[in-house]
């Protein structure tokens, strides 16, 4: 049985969420609101396929994909940058690979306990977000 990401996950913490902006290009004033945001995300598992939901005060951003099938991710609301994304399990983590413009950008979702992790690289940064089950 694989893991079950479904559920609601309630925002606790991030680090270098900073880093990762600017490796993006975020610009300076979105970058200042974004930083004060508390997420929440709705993901819902059914077999292969996921939606993830990211919802905020200031933006909201969803994705639904299939295990190995390479989807278009427009990243709209974000960096806004096109890519060909596609998500793989490693043993219990959730692994997408974002190619495009930029290099090296993914991210990894896992959970510990009653905890969700995010991973999210781009070129040579990584932020690390923390999520509590709801
Ligand atoms: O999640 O890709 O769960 O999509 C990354 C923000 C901030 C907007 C958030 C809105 C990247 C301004 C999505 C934050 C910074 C800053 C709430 C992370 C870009 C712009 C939407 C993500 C994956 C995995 C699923």
């Amino acid at each position: 049985m694989p893991v079950d990401f479904s559920g609601t996950w309630n925002f606790v913490s991030s680090d270098n969420f900073e880093g990762y902006m600017l490796a993006l290009g975020i610009d300076f004033a979105t970058r200042k609101i974004a930083k004060l945001l508390k997420p929440k995300k709705v993901i819902e598992q059914d077999g292969d396929s996921f939606s993830i939901h990211t919802t905020s005060t200031f933006r909201n951003y969803s994705v639904q994909f299939k295990i190995g099938e390479e989807f278009e991710e427009d990243n709209k609301g974000l960096d806004n940058r096109k890519c060909k994304s596609v998500v793989t399990w490693d043993g219990d983590k959730l692994v997408c690979v974002q190619t495009g413009e930029k290099k090296n950008r993914g991210w990894s979702h896992w959970i510990e306990g009653d905890e969700l992790y995010l991973e999210l690289r781009c070129e040579d940064q990584v932020s690390q977000q923390v999520f509590k089950r709801a």
